[in-house]
């Protein structure tokens, strides 16, 4: 954030007057000063409500899945007949997918765009906030170019 203010507000720190004259008109200078102020204190206030607003949200909820060839097993998760199982997520709810795989895979969440290798000795992390409701695929991709849907997230509406 201070970078940010920096970076805005070098031009403003030098005060220059609009004649090019070496000496800055007192006025323009004053209104300078006092355009830095506002982004001083303007930071300061939404910094303080952006830290209040990280500490009172709660952390992620982790889902620990484990991959055994196309198989996913992880608690509560929904199987109906053989099409891959259901997890379910409510909207807006912070999540992170932690994999573990016997065999080298790149997990692929649909309707996301987020992906993450996993395999031996690597577990993959997708990281996300359930914003968009609906029902999304996680695809394992293969490095033969096999895509196999593992599971389906099912984000429920609010
Ligand atoms: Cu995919």
């Amino acid at each position: 954030m201070w970078d940010r203010l920096v970076y805005l507000d070098t031009t403003m720190l030098v005060p220059q007057s609009p004649t090019g004259s070496a000496r800055p008109n007192r006025r323009v200078a004053v209104c300078r000063t006092l355009r830095v102020w506002a982004w001083v204190a303007l930071s300061v206030f939404f910094g303080s409500f952006l830290a209040r607003a990280q500490a009172t949200s709660p952390p992620p909820r982790l889902i620990e899945l484990t991959l055994d060839g196309d198989r996913v097993s992880a608690p509560g998760l929904v199987r109906t007949g053989s099409a891959a199982p259901t997890l379910r997520l409510a909207q807006g709810e912070a999540v992170v997918l932690r994999w573990s795989a016997a065999r080298p895979t790149v997990l692929h969440l649909h309707g996301y765009r987020l992906a993450a290798e996993a395999g031996p000795g690597k577990v993959a992390e997708l990281a996300f906030t359930a914003r968009a409701a609906g029902r999304f695929a996680v695809e394992t991709h293969r490095a033969d170019g096999r895509h196999t849907a593992l599971l389906y997230l099912e984000v429920l509406p609010r």
